[in-house]
């Protein structure tokens, strides 16, 4: 799927900024057939919940709509005339005046509504999007409305981190040609020192193809005829992790001499692959230093924010990480677009939180029901995953900084059913994607012993928090458990493995002399001796801490005002432990240099 970009034959009008807004209400039932009043307003991008200080707004379980009139550029007479919506969580409509012109399921992923016949260049038209919070046993994430019994609606889910809803991300109007390219595919491969790129370019209706490939400075270093074919770079530059390097595809489309349309896209030449133990990028040895990271921020929630992004990569190079996982769910495209230009490796994750009932009986693992079955999460939910994964790929798969797909967070991969539920989504993303690694986080339910899908996936992602929820305040102990567990899966499956989740909540400026649970010491003390086991197993390729910043969640008497691992705060203020961290990563750099393979 291609990013909407203004272009030689393409326009595009940011439509960010306020918009009418109004939380769904039963006696209004069409509310996209008339201006909405009211007066509220809201920002968009931005979640709408911690906007405002009416718990009616921030607790609402349903649809809310946004509307805003646009005016169509004059120029734009003849072409093709869409509205992007870059985010919906979780389900969006979008009306052009009275008429639904798309539905959209899943809040993490891109959609257009086509709105050519519906509207005229230079004049306007009036956009409503209604935008829905609402999760169920057929949603990715799923959860569940309970109604109280003086009517009230809730939204429960089983993830920790707080159900923010809204359009935070852009909306976009832009123009397209009639004759068009609809999406590029670029492979990219090394061959000694040169650098080759397999590009497909698929288009509305047959023309002819011209492609055109530029570096840094601008110099064109391949070019070829045709939808499909392969570019050779003598002496490429290879995207390396910490060193990007982008080249730009140029796609032309032609009808003789006529161009009817032109598309660039960022293109880094990089390998990836596994062999053993070892996650190699261009044949090298890489070892994972970073965070499981959230989208959340005050006030904003989990509205894509430039400023932030700016500053979290500053804190990223500041303290030696070199990579992030999209926890839990896909970041806004200029995440990763930022990622391909400041060469930060990224480990994509779909928005499939919480397939596991497990959780439900807390540290015990056993739910009161199976978590696959067809009354809980099946085929149903199962086909929802499967679209999630599908439009993943397609928005992400041309980006370089994308080494890997992460297909779930903690499922119940220990439960039955489970096999049967993931066989065919890992066959789907291998089908779209032969040439990325597929993982999964792992839970702490799931063992070595009992797990019953880590031999699909290439690389074993395990979260475990020993020092936390289990031996809490007894390090030596936890020492002892996470060494035997790492070497168990290392033993058992032979695949690398990275820490994808592991870390201990943290109040900044309660400190102690002894392993006190919640102080910035024991963060210190819990992450120092998860990195003297990781040291000693050397199937652990990477060490991603949870979490990057402390962010908001779900209430709940485990929680001080949100989920405190953060080793930044939520103001992305460092906690002792970043400093530590720092050493680790950036000043001693021992674990970031290649290591041996072999468990
Ligand atoms: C893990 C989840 C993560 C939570 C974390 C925690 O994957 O989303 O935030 O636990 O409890 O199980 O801090």
């Amino acid at each position: 799927m291609l990013k909407p970009r203004i272009t030689a034959t393409r326009e595009l009008v940011n439509l960010d900024g306020l918009w009418r807004f109004a939380v769904d209400k039963p006696a209004v039932p069409q509310p996209w057939h008339a201006l909405l009043d009211g007066g509220t307003e809201a920002a968009v991008p931005s979640s709408y919940n911690d906007l405002f200080v009416d718990p009616e707004i921030r607790d609402h379980v349903g649809w809310v709509w946004y509307q805003r009139t646009v005016r169509v550029p004059r120029g734009w007479a003849g072409d093709r005339i869409l509205v992007r919506v870059d985010a919906a969580t979780h389900a969006g409509r979008v009306y052009a005046g009275n008429t639904l012109v798309a539905e959209h399921q899943g809040g993490y992923t891109p959609f257009d509504a086509d709105v050519t016949d519906l509207v005229v260049a230079g004049e306007e038209f009036r956009l409503t999007i209604g935008v829905s919070n609402e999760l169920t046993n057929v949603t990715i994430p799923p959860g569940s409305v309970t109604v109280a019994q003086d009517g009230r609606r809730s939204q429960k889910y089983l993830h920790d981190f707080y159900n923010y809803a809204g359009l935070a991300r852009s909306v976009w109007l832009y123009s397209v040609p009639r004759t068009r390219i609809t999406d590029i595919t670029v492979v990219t491969d090394v061959d000694g020192t040169a650098g080759t790129v397999d590009y497909s370019v698929e288009t509305s209706t047959a023309a002819e193809v011209r492609v055109r490939l530029r570096d840094e400075a601008g110099a064109v270093v391949a070019a070829g005829d045709g939808a499909n074919g392969r570019l050779r770079v003598e002496n490429a530059v290879l995207w390396q992790p910490g060193a990007a390097y982008l080249y730009r595809l140029e796609a032309e489309l032609f009808d003789g001499d006529v161009l009817l349309d032109s598309y660039p896209l960022d293109v880094g030449i990089r390998t990836v692959e596994v062999r053993g133990t070892q996650f190699l990028i261009n044949g090298e040895p890489f070892y994972f230093t970073g965070f499981g990271k959230h989208e959340d921020s005050p006030v904003r929630g989990k509205g894509h924010d430039d400023a932030y992004l700016v500053h979290d990569f500053q804190l990223l190079r500041w303290v030696g990480a070199n990579s992030f996982r999209t926890s839990h769910y896909p970041y806004a495209e200029e995440v990763i677009e930022f990622a391909d230009r400041h060469g930060i490796v990224v480990v994509d994750e779909t928005a499939a939180v919480g397939l596991n009932l497990a959780v439900t009986g807390g540290l015990s693992g056993v739910g009161t029901k199976p978590t696959f079955s067809p009354e809980t999460f099946g085929d149903q939910t199962q086909a929802a995953h499967a679209q999630h994964i599908r439009e993943l790929v397609a928005r992400d798969k041309n980006h370089p900084s994308v080494v890997m797909w992460c297909l779930a967070n903690e499922p119940a991969s220990h439960e039955d059913g489970a096999r049967k539920y993931f066989e065919p989504l890992v066959s789907l993303t291998r089908s779209l994607d032969p040439t990325r690694p597929i993982t999964y986080s792992v839970v702490m339910f799931a063992t070595f012993r009992n797990d019953k899908i880590a031999d699909l996936f290439d690389v074993l992602s395990l979260n475990r928090y020993y020092g936390w929820y289990l031996d809490n305040g007894d390090l030596a102990s936890a020492e002892r458990n996470l060494e035997k567990e790492l070497r168990g899966w290392a033993e058992r499956f032979g695949k690398p493995l990275i820490m994808a989740e592991y870390g201990a909540d943290a109040m900044p400026g309660l400190r102690s002399v002894w392993d006190i649970p919640w102080t910035e010491d024991y963060q210190q003390a819990f992450l120092a001796m998860c990195h003297r086991v990781f040291d000693r197993v050397d199937a652990v390729t990477g060490e991603h801490v949870w979490n990057f910043a402390d962010f908001a969640t779900a209430p709940g008497i485990h929680r001080v005002d949100g989920n405190r691992k953060g080793v930044f705060t939520r103001d992305r203020k460092p906690k002792s432990a970043a400093h530590d961290l720092r050493t680790r990563w950036k000043l001693a750099r021992r674990p970031a240099s290649p290591r041996s393979s072999g468990s």
